[in-house]
């Protein structure tokens, strides 16, 4: 160095010093084309006759691969030769294995390229542990080519802005080690994952429980959406195509935000709300959102929502109590009313989640043979009972138990007030109130439901 920098400080010397760096250049060319001579653990043996290892790289990361993504993949050669007199056993081995959790997805395949490619491994780049060459005679080169893969599938968000390198030695026995290094590196790129949607749901403009929407109905997509990298490139764009919904809207915009439907938290909603088709067949709706981070990564998530039929009353029954006087309403007998679809309970009991029970009274009323049920203390409706179960005042039972269960709501009778008769066999026929809503908002039709024709209660 300090020769080098009299050399420039002079100007007589320029010429030279000139020339002297286009001769260090060329050679430098020269060297780094030309074959490397190891160093030899055994200078003796040498001279009796050795092996002696030559590398077009030595000391070079053979493959340096960064920002790699899952499918792709990077390759690089080298030549290694024998340029001792005799002839030597080659063998590859692992020498230091840094980023584990990326080495074990990496597929590592080597093969010899000297003439036709011969493939010599195939396997993790974490499982490398050695690789017999076989035989080199004295003056023989051979060129080998590596390739690093990363399966498409092997797609872990958890692999994102992470790095794996391999260091390789190349080594001949012959009595004595001669060695050569290299190493292989790759780096995966911070953000190949797209968004992920933990949840979403469809809920219907009214509120209340969502998940359900009737035809015509208007509604809200909801979404909760994140974007993962290392460091992630955040969360560019989120659109729902809801065409099976309503026609036509294919790419609708969810913005960021702070939402809540049906009691869960959310952080994407679209602006205005969406009106359902007029003509939209019942049951389960596939939707699907589209999901774009700032790197470009896109990935689609599918949902569905539930599409109600319209809301009726199905079914209407009484049961007698175990032990009781059929046909005679008393404590503990059971009156139940079935609907076709999910009724939201908050419509039939105020303030009402559906979970537990109620405590309701129901009264039979009627001088003529055609007594009345009504309830109090919820919106059931009322049924005409077709029979006579109380002559003269009504008959009231206090302290009845509602139960929601699905879409039937049971109510057990509680303590009788007033003179109960037991009633012929009959056909009794409920009317629903019209201001129970279903889940989806249907109101319920007000159309007569039958029950069995039989003793009631
Ligand atoms: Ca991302
Ligand atoms: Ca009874
Ligand atoms: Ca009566």
């Amino acid at each position: 160095m300090e020769r080098l920098r009299l050399v420039v400080g002079s100007r007589h010397w320029l010429p030279l010093a000139a020339l002297a760096l286009v001769a260090l250049a060329l050679g430098t060319a020269v060297f780094s084309g030309a074959s490397f001579t190891s160093k030899s653990a055994n200078s003796a043996s040498l001279a009796a006759g050795s092996v002696q290892l030559s590398s077009t790289a030595p000391g070079q990361a053979i493959v340096a691969a960064s920002g790699m993504k899952p499918g792709g993949s990077s390759e690089g050669t080298i030549s290694i030769g024998n340029q001792g007199d005799v002839a030597g056993t080659l063998t590859l081995k692992a020498a230091g294995l840094t980023g584990s959790a990326l080495a074990a997805v990496i597929t590592l395949r080597i093969d010899d390229v000297t003439g036709s490619t011969s493939k010599k491994y195939e396997g993790k780049l974490s499982a490398f542990s050695s690789l017999s060459l076989g035989s080199f005679s004295a003056g023989t080169t051979r060129k080998y080519r590596f390739t690093l893969s990363w399966p498409e599938a092997s797609n872990e968000a958890s692999l994102q802005g992470i790095s794996t390198s391999l260091g390789l030695q190349w080594e001949a026995d012959n009595g004595f080690t001669d060695t050569t290094q290299n190493s292989l590196s790759l780096s995966a790129a911070a953000d190949f994952a797209a968004p992920t949607a933990s949840g979403s749901t469809i809920a219907k403009t009214q509120g209340g429980a969502a998940g359900y929407i009737k035809k015509g109905g208007t509604y809200f997509v909801y979404a909760n959406v994140a974007d993962s990298g290392n460091p992630a490139s955040g969360v560019a764009s989120v659109k729902a195509d809801v065409h099976s919904i309503t026609s036509g809207q294919t790419e609708v915009t969810l913005v960021a935000g702070s939402y809540v439907a049906d009691g869960v938290a959310y952080n994407y909603r679209n602006a205005e709300p969406l009106t359902a088709n007029s003509s939209l067949g019942s049951g389960s709706k596939s939707y699907t959102l589209d999901l774009t981070d700032k790197a470009g990564n896109d990935r689609e998530t599918s949902f569905s929502v539930t599409v109600y039929a319209p809301f009726v009353g199905s079914d209407f029954e009484t049961d007698n109590v175990a032990g009781g006087t059929e046909g005679k309403p008393e404590k503990g007998d059971t009156v139940s009313f079935e609907f076709n679809n999910l009724p939201e309970a908050k419509t039939i009991v105020e303030n009402w989640n559906g979970s537990g029970t109620k405590s309701v009274t129901v009264t039979i009323a009627g001088v003529s043979t055609n007594d009345t049920l009504t309830v109090s203390g919820a919106n059931i409706g009322s049924v005409e009972l077709k029979a006579d179960f109380t002559k003269t005042t009504p008959v009231t039972f206090a302290g009845s138990s509602l139960s929601l269960s699905g879409s039937t709501v049971t109510i057990v009778l509680g303590t009788v007030s007033g003179e109960a008769e037991t009633g012929a066999k009959s056909k009794p026929s409920w009317t629903p109130s019209a201001s129970i809503l279903d889940l989806a908002a249907n109101a319920c039709s007000t159309s007569g439901v039958n029950g069995a024709n039989k003793k009631q209660f």
